[in-house]
This record gives structure tokens, C-alpha cells and sequence, in this order.
């Protein structure tokens, strides 16, 4: 217990632990050994012992940039990321990343310190006061609070399994300053930890349902499987090939699920996106849900008359969660279980499988070839300033050249330029604004990947999206990661042309033109370069790979070339109007 005392079995010499020791021999037991953390009172000394006892502490400027490098962490490995902050405004600078966890099914932990109960409940003001778990409750899939030293091991044994089994998600856990100090006879303390036994069961399918789902996937005439975040997660990357593959039918992976089969597999159909979705007669989602993200599964994407119209497809659809199927349409094989169960259940079950019907296979290798030379055209014009195209050409090619390297992007044409544009070769290697399309996860991202994957990171990023945790550069050069930051500089949001009408101040979507972001980061000693050409960016990216030192580069990009929100216009309703 990393006290000097010998235990001596008498009495007189019984020997104390307390609720800081407790927490951290329950989050070891549990096999966690990275916090991402901010100090402060009254979590200041639990960094300290935390870091004394070996665990590894990563400390932020924000807790904002914690929170999401936790949830990242859960999804890179299956375990919950633990983000360690202070009361009430750290609490909240917390949430915004607990419950994009929990909408992007990520397992991870938000752990706060907490003011005293009494003077909370009664509220008389205490310092950072604020009832945190009611706050905590709506946005986490479960919130706990343990107010006893005894309790700390089941509360963390809770904690865990919340995050871990079912459906993952973000869980918020409170511990009041109070239980820090609070000391107990140690032996007796050690007997109320708890090493949480399969914290993920595997969740077998109903033979029936598989066979539903078969019966329905033989019948199609133009199968389409879309592979989503959660097929990533699950970790069954050769059930999943081998399904795709001895079945023959094309796939459409969603951002996250890139790289889950190499992009460039001949049974992808991302370059055929728009044709495929339309065309499919049956449709097997594995790990994806019919959001936003494809549009509700039905409408004009769908080959619907109207938004709302259904396109005729019927829908296979495996998720761990019984309550997804026919959220948005109806879904007529759902299959309920853990994705690798389930596939490995469909495949043991497939017999003697006919490949999909030659017309159909013949159509979108069409599609994707007339695709795919259009965007190589493109791809190959080198106008000046430099476009989205012409930088990301580069990092399609240093991407390939390295496919162990994580990819880290955000932004609006920043994101949706990278995700077509450059190809992943292997699993959880993209990871990006996820369910929300949220700005801010950059650097949180960037420091969590390059720590739990111990690979070199790219992260391309929009100027305006890496503005929301640019800071966060001091940690990279103070932890020294092999990460280096593309910033796509259009000069703005989506463009840098915006003026305000009155001529009065600068366009609200309008940062300070010719911004060298790279200054920044030299201000911690990492390494910045201003990149104006391909060549330019490529020799700093190549660099960067090589010496693996933090790099920041700035890549000048026409500040005409983007579109206003990226591939989302439909959803703005300004731009919506206009057209
Ligand atoms: P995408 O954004 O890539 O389309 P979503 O986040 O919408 O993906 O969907 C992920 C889905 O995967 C969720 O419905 C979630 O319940 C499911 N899921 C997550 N982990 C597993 C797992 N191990 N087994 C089965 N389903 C899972
Ligand atoms: N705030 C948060 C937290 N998330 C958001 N998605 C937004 C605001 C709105 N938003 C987008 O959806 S994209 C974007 C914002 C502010 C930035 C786009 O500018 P960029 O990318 O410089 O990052 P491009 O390449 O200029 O399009
Ligand atoms: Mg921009």
C-alpha cells in the first residue's frame, strides 16, 4: 500500500489506507493505467499518487481535451478511458466529452471531485458547489456517486461495466472530497475491491435471427453491406473480412469503419457511394446506425420520391443494442448480439454461397472506375495556392506509405475532402468527428492515439476546428508524441472570403488572413513549418514521420476552395434557401 510500515498483525498497529489509495488500487485491479487528467483541488493528490504508483497521468490544458482523448482511448481499446477532473467547472468542461462518448458508444469514465454533500444539497455555497451527478445523469448512459471509503471498489467495478458492456457509452462518476481522506483499516479496504469478471459479455445471437438474416441476404439480387464506427470497435476484423469476402458482396464502410478492409479492396464501394445506396435491394448494416450520417435510411439517397419516402430496400441490421432496430425505418432481420458472435454465427451458417449476381457486381466497378479516374484528374492538378485536393493528394500518399499511422481529422472540408479523398489500409486507423461532427477532438485525439497505439499520428485539421484545442500542442511537445498536425488554412470557416456587409468587422466565418499557425508550436519547442506547395507539405510531413517530433504544419489552401459546410449544405438551412 506504499506506506513505510511493516503490517503488523496486532491491534495496536493496524494499518490505514485511504479513499485516494483505494481509488487507485481499484482502477490497477481493473488493468487501467492511464488517466487523462487535470489537477486541481480535490483531485490534485490523486494525480500525484496515481503517477508515484506507476499508473501513467497524462495532464491537459482543458478538460474538454482530456474527456475526448478518454473516449478515444475506449474506442482504440475496448476499455473505458479515464478522464480525471475537478469540480464544478471542470466537471463541465468534462461533459461536452462524456456525452459525445456516449452518443458515439464509446466506453470511457468521467471521474470528478465533488464539493461536500450537506452544503451542496442545501445550498450553501461551497466551493466549485454544483450538483453534478443530476447534471451528469441525462448525458451519461449511468451516473454513480460513492460516499463511503468501503464503497469506492463497487462504484468503480460499476463504473466499468456501465461503459464496457452492452452498448458502450460515457459514465460519470462522483466522488465527493470528502471520500479522498476518509481512512479504513487497509486489509479491510483491500477485501472491498473488485476485479470486474468479463466486463463485455459476448452477447450470442438467437439462432433464429441469424437465419433470418441469411434467408433474406440469399434472396437479394444487389446486396450491400455498410460497416459502421461499432464494427471498428468490436475488434472482429477477420470475422468481418471473411464474411465480405467468401460472400462476395460489395461494402460501403462509414468514416470510422475506413481501413476495416483496406479501402482499396475490390469489393469496396465507397467511390460508388451515390450509386450503390439507391440501387441496393438488401441492405446488412453491421455496427451502424440509420442516422443522419445515411440519411435516416430512406429519401432521395435512398432513391425515395420525397425526403421522408422509403427507397425499397429491406434491412438487415446487427447491433448490440435490442432497441436500434426500426428507429428510422423498418428493419426486417435484426440480429442482436456482439458483432463478432454474430458474424461468426452468419458464417458458420452460409453452406454453399452463390456470390452476388454479375450485373450488379459489374455495375458499381463501372461506377467506381469512372469515379476513380475523375478524382485522379483532379488529384493530379497542382494549382496555386495550392486546394484541399492537391494537399490531400500528399497525405493520401504518406498514408500509404505508412497504413500503421492513425489519422486524425476534423472540420468541414478539411473532413470531408480527407475522408474520400485519402485511403485507410487497416482497422481503427481514422478517427474523426464521429456522431456529432463535432470541432475540438484534435489534439485530445492526437495525444490519446499516440499513446495507447504507441504509432506516429497525422492529424489534419481545419483552421477553425484545430482552433478548439490548439493548445493542446504544449502537451504533445511536453509528452513528446510523434504527431504531426496538418492545418488546412483556408483562412476560415469553410472559406475565407466571407465579408460583412456593413464593411464594419471581420466576417464572422473570417479568421486573420495568412495566419502561420505554425508559430505555435514553436513556442513549445516542437517543430513548425509553413508549407505553400505539395512539395513543401511532403517534405515537412515526411520529416516529421522520420524524426517522429511533434510538427506543426501550416498548408496555405486557396481560401476560395471550400463550400460552405463541407458535404453537409443540405443541412444548413441558409445554404438550403439559397439554392
Ligand atoms: P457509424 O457512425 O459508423 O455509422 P454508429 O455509431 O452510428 O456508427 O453505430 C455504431 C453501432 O454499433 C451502435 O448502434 C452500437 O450499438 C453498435 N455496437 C457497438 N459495439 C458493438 C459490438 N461490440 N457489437 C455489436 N454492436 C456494437
Ligand atoms: N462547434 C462545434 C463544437 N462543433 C461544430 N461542428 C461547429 C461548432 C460548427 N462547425 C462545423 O460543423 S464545421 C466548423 C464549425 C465551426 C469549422 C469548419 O471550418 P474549418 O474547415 O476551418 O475547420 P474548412 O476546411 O475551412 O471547411
Ligand atoms: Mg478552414
Amino acid at each position: 500500500m506504499g506506506t513505510a510500515e511493516p503490517h503488523v498483525a496486532s491491534s495496536a498497529a493496524t494499518q490505514l489506507t485511504d479513499g485516494f489509495q483505494l481509488v487507485i488500487d481499484a482502477l490497477k485491479l481493473n488493468g487501467i493505467d492511464i488517466l487523462f487528467a487535470l489537477p486541481g483541488i480535490p483531485i490534485t493528490d490523486l494525480t500525484r499518487r496515481a503517477q508515484a504508483e506507476g499508473l501513467r497521468v497524462l495532464s491537459f490544458r482543458h478538460e474538454q481535451n482530456a474527456g475526448y482523448a478518454a473516449s478515444i482511448a475506449g474506442f482504440l481499446t475496448q476499455k473505458p478511458g479515464i478522464c480525471l477532473t475537478v469540480s464544478a467547472p471542470g466537471f463541465l468542461n468534462g461533459m461536452n466529452a462524456l456525452a459525445h462518448a456516449t452518443t458515439n458508444c464509446f466506453p470511457m469514465i468521467l471521474i470528478s471531485g465533488s464539493s461536500e454533500r450537506e452544503i451542496v444539497d442545501l445550498q450553501q455555497g461551497d466551493y466549485e458547489e454544483l450538483d453534478q451527478l443530476a447534471i451528469a445523469k441525462p448525458l451519461a448512459k449511468a451516473a454513480y456517486r460513492v460516499l463511503h471509503a468501503e464503497d469506492i471498489g463497487i462504484g468503480i467495478a460499476r463504473a466499468i461495466r456501465a461503459a464496457c458492456s452492452g452498448r458502450p457509452g460515457g459514465v460519470y462518476l462522483d466522488l465527493p472530497a470528502k471520500l479522498f481522506a476518509q481512512a479504513i483499516d487497509a486489509e479491510a479496504g483491500k477485501r472491498t475491491l473488485i476485479k470486474v469478471v468479463d466486463p463485455a459479455p459476448k452477447q450470442i445471437p438467437a439462432p433464429e435471427a441469424v437465419k433470418r438474416a441469411l434467408d433474406l441476404l440469399r434472396s437479394a439480387k444487389k446486396p450491400l453491406i455498410i460497416l459502421g464506427k461499432g464494427a471498428a470497435y468490436a475488434q472482429a476484423d477477420a470475422e468481418i473480412k471473411n464474411l465480405i469476402e467468401k460472400t462476395g458482396i460489395p461494402y460501403l464502410p462509414m468514416s470510422m469503419a475506413k481501413g476495416l478492409l483496406p479501402d482499396t479492396h475490390e469489393q469496396c464501394a465507397s467511390a460508388a457511394r451515390s450509386f450503390v445506396l439507391p440501387a441496393a435491394d438488401v441492405v446488412m448494416l453491421i455496427g451502424a446506425r440509420l442516422n443522419w450520417l445515411l440519411s435516416h435510411g430512406k429519401g432521395k439517397t435512398w432513391g425515395g420520391k420525397s425526403a421522408k419516402d422509403w427507397g425499397g430496400q429491406r434491412f438487415i441490421q446487427i447491433d448490440i443494442s435490442p432497441q436500434e432496430a426500426d428507429s428510422n425505418v423498418r428493419i426486417d432481420a435484426p440480429v442482436v448480439g456482439d458483432i463478432g458472435s454474430c458474424v461468426s454465427a452468419m458464417l458458420a451458417s452460409l453452406g454453399g454461397w452463390q456470390k452476388p449476381p454479375a450485373d450488379w457486381l459489374n455495375a458499381i466497378s463501372e461506377k467506381k472506375k469512372a469515379n476513380v479516374a475523375k478524382m485522379a484528374e483532379t488529384l493530379a492538378k497542382n494549382p496555386t495556392p495550392m486546394n484541399f485536393h492537391s494537399a490531400l493528394a500528399v497525405v493520401r500518399d504518406l498514408i500509404k506509405a505508412n497504413p500503421d499511422a492513425i489519422l486524425v481529422n476534423e472540420g468541414a472540408n478539411a473532413l470531408d475532402f480527407t475522408r474520400s479523398i485519402v485511403d485507410m489500409y487497416k482497422p481503427r486507423k481514422r478517427i474523426d468527428v464521429g456522431t456529432w461532427g463535432i470541432m475540438g477532438v484534435g489534439m485530445g485525439y492526437c495525444v490519446a492515439a499516440a499513446v495507447v497505439t504507441k504509432q506516429p499520428v497525422i492529424a489534419v485539421e481545419g483552421d477553425s476546428a484545430f482552433g478548439f484545442s490548439g493548445m493542446e500542442v504544449e502537451t504533445l511537445c511536453r509528452y513528446n508524441l510523434p504527431v504531426c498536425i496538418v492545418v488546412m488554412n483556408n483562412n476560415g470557416v469553410y472559406k475565407g472570403t466571407d465579408q460583412d456587409p456593413t464593411g464594419r468587422d471581420p466576417a464572422p466565418t473570417v479568421f486573420v488572413k495568412g495566419a502561420r499557425y505554425d508559430k505555435i508550436i514553436e513556442a513549445f519547442g516542437g517543430v513548425g513549418v509553413n508549407a505553400t506547395t505539395p512539395a513543401e507539405l511532403r517534405k515537412a510531413m515526411e520529416e516529421a514521420l522520420r524524426s517522429k517530433k511533434p510538427t506543426l504544419i501550416n498548408a496555405v489552401i486557396d481560401e476560395t476552395a471550400g463550400t460552405e459546410s463541407g458535404r453537409i449544405t443540405s443541412l444548413n438551412p441558409s445554404a438550403a434557401k439559397k439554392k
